[in-house]
This record gives C-alpha cells, sequence and structure tokens, in this order.
C-alpha cells in the first residue's frame, strides 16, 4: 500500500512518512500542491494525506483536482492533515472531496487509526466493485441464455418473435424491404426412427450451422422455430435476395452430405419458403409475413421437398 503526504513543511511531511512507514505503509512525499498533482498521476496511491495551507495551490484546490484525476469507478480516501481547525475548514475540507479532516498536530494513535478505517472503507468497496462485476457477467449470461436456442446455438423463437415484431414496425416505417424464410428438414421424423434421436440432435446443430454461416449481415438473424423448423429474418433485403439466400443455404446444406436412409436423396436436404413484406402491403402485421412464409414453405413441401419457394 503507498501513500501520498502532502505538506510544504519539511518537518510535517517527515514525521508523518515515518508515522506511516511504522505501519507498513509506503510513503511518497509532495512538498507543494503541484507536486502531489503529478505523483497522483504517476503512483495512483492508495490513500492521501493532505495539508490545507500551501504556497502554490492549497490542500482544497488539490482535492478537487485529485477527484478529477480519478477514473471511472476510481477513489482514493483523502484525509485532510492541517492546522485550520475551524468548522468551516472541516465543513469545506469535506466539500471538496475529502474523507476525513484531522487537526495537527495529530497522534500516532488517531493517524493509525483513522487510515485503518479508510483502508476498511476500501476494502468494502473492492468487494462491492468485484460483486458488481459478477452481477453484470451473470445478467449478461442470464440475456444470453434467454434468446438462444439450447440445442443448436442460434437464436430462440422468443429472440424471434420480438426480432420479427420490430422488424415489421421498422420495415413499415422506413419502407424498407423484410423478408423472412422458413425453413424445415425433409422426412425428419424418419432420419429420427432410423438412426435415432441422439443422431437426430446432432443433424439440427449441424443444419443450424449451416444455416447461421450463410448469413452475412449482422441484422440477419437465425433462429429455431420449433422442433426441426428454422426461420432467417432478413431485414433490408428484396424477395429475390431472400430467395437467392435460401438457394445457397438449400445447397449448403445438401453439401453437408448427411446420409439419411430413409429419403430419396440418400442424404439431409431442407425445404424453404420465402415471404417478404414490400412484395404485399396489405399483409396483416408480422403473422402475416409468417403465415406467407409458411404457406410458400408448403408448397415448396408439395412441389417435392428440397427446393425453395416464393
Ligand atoms: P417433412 O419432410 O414434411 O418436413 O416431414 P418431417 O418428417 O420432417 O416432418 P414431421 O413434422 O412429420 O416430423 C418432424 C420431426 O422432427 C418429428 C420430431 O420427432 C422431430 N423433432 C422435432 N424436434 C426435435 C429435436 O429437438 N430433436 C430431434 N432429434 N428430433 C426432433
Ligand atoms: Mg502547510
Ligand atoms: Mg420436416
Ligand atoms: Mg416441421
Amino acid at each position: 500500500m503507498k501513500a501520498l503526504v502532502v505538506d510544504d513543511t519539511l518537518t510535517s511531511v517527515t514525521l508523518v512518512a515515518h508515522q506511516l512507514r511504522r505501519i507498513g505503509i509506503e510513503p511518497l512525499t509532495a512538498r507543494s500542491g503541484g507536486e502531489a498533482i503529478e505523483l497522483f498521476k504517476q503512483h495512483h496511491p492508495d490513500l492521501v494525506m493532505l495539508d490545507v495551507n500551501m504556497p502554490d495551490l492549497n490542500g482544497f484546490e488539490v482535492a478537487k483536482r485529485l477527484r478529477q484525476l480519478e477514473r471511472d469507478g476510481e477513489w482514493t480516501p483523502i484525509i485532510f492533515l492541517s492546522a485550520r481547525a475551524s468548522d468551516e475548514d472541516v465543513e469545506r475540507g469535506i466539500a471538496v472531496g475529502g474523507d476525513d479532516y484531522l487537526v495537527k498536530p495529530v497522534s500516532e494513535i488517531v493517524l493509525t487509526a483513522k487510515v485503518r478505517a479508510m483502508q476498511r472503507i476500501a476494502q468494502m468497496r473492492y468487494s462491492l466493485v468485484v460483486l458488481t462485476r459478477r452481477l453484470d457477467d451473470a445478467n449478461r449470461e442470464l440475456t444470453r441464455l434467454s434468446s438462444v436456442d439450447g440445442l443448436t446455438g442460434v437464436a430462440n423463437r422468443r429472440m424471434f418473435d420480438e426480432a420479427v415484431v420490430r422488424e415489421w414496425a421498422r420495415g413499415v416505417r422506413h419502407g424498407s424491404q423484410l423478408s423472412l424464410l422458413m425453413c424445415d428438414v425433409d422426412y425428419f421424423k424418419s432420419y429420427n426412427d432410423s438412426l435415432g434421436h441422439q443422431a437426430g440432435d446432432e443433424c439440427l446443430r449441424a443444419v443450424a450451422q449451416a444455416l447461421a454461416s450463410r448469413v452475412r449481415r449482422p441484422t440477419d438473424l437465425v433462429a429455431r422455430y420449433g422442433g426441426e423448423e428454422f426461420a432467417v429474418l432478413l431485414p433490408d433485403t428484396d424477395a429475390l435476395g431472400a430467395a437467392t439466400l435460401a438457394e445457397a443455404m438449400r445447397r449448403d446444406v445438401m453439401l453437408m452430405d448427411a446420409r439419411h436412409p430413409e429419403s430419396p436423396m440418400g442424404r439431409v436436404t431442407m425445404s424453404f419458403g420465402v415471404a417478404s413484406l414490400i412484395a404485399d402491403r396489405s399483409m396483416a402485421g408480422p403473422s402475416g409475413l409468417i403465415k406467407a412464409a409458411d404457406e410458400a414453405l408448403y408448397r415448396a413441401k408439395e412441389g417435392g421437398r428440397n427446393c425453395v419457394a416464393l
């Protein structure tokens, strides 16, 4: 622990420095306000013992500057140690940022007790900082968990529902395009039946990964809509752009070349339905967009699967 001792009188700094050293605190000494500020910037002491009457900058001014120099969340205890003993001086010292105010001469016992009190407060404050940081981390993790699908790691239904409402409103407000893909694994029930549920889960992870690695914009959202169905929300994307992306995704899933003994293709494939806000402005809210994409997906299934329908 380091303390900055500031006093223009040599005997005072020497005495206080000596007392601090005896209780295990390393003293740095400054003989003027200006020097104190420089040392504070360089050494970030854990405690400041500050005289008031000094020729260049008085202690009150120094305290104000030190408080301004502290970075966000930092706090350095400042104890005034002055021959000035009026109520007004004490009041002013605390008002400018001091944490305690001692009147010279001060006994070694009192000085030690006051330093210990500051150490205790600093320790409690540090615990609070650590606790706050942990709470922030936990909060971030909770937010993440509540928006991510546990099996596949892509966004979950909750996140999608929020996003589609938000993006719908944004699309209508700015007259921008908004597209939605509904994507469903073909013959997935028989995949599970022939290869087992665990292989099924593995397959869903791989499919989610394939879809997610296709989207490029940070505003694009790949979400698990439910079961083996995924939704891809594409702000500022027209029907043609969305269909092109869906086609690339369809190919990517095929190229995974995941064996599916019960599928006519012999491997895992996916069907895609595409809908766009701009294509039909009479659409009834976000649910209209979802319904349109669902209907397109149905057409893709009817059309033989492993394809994209608009
Ligand atoms: P289609 O080609 O028409 O889409 O046929 P399908 O068999 O894929 O469709 P269906 O809706 O009949 O079956 C979906 C299957 O997906 C049934 C269900 O057991 C399976 N499934 C849903 N969620 C999960 C999951 O989290 N893990 C696994 N392994 N299977 C799932
Ligand atoms: Mg002085
Ligand atoms: Mg399916
Ligand atoms: Mg399905």
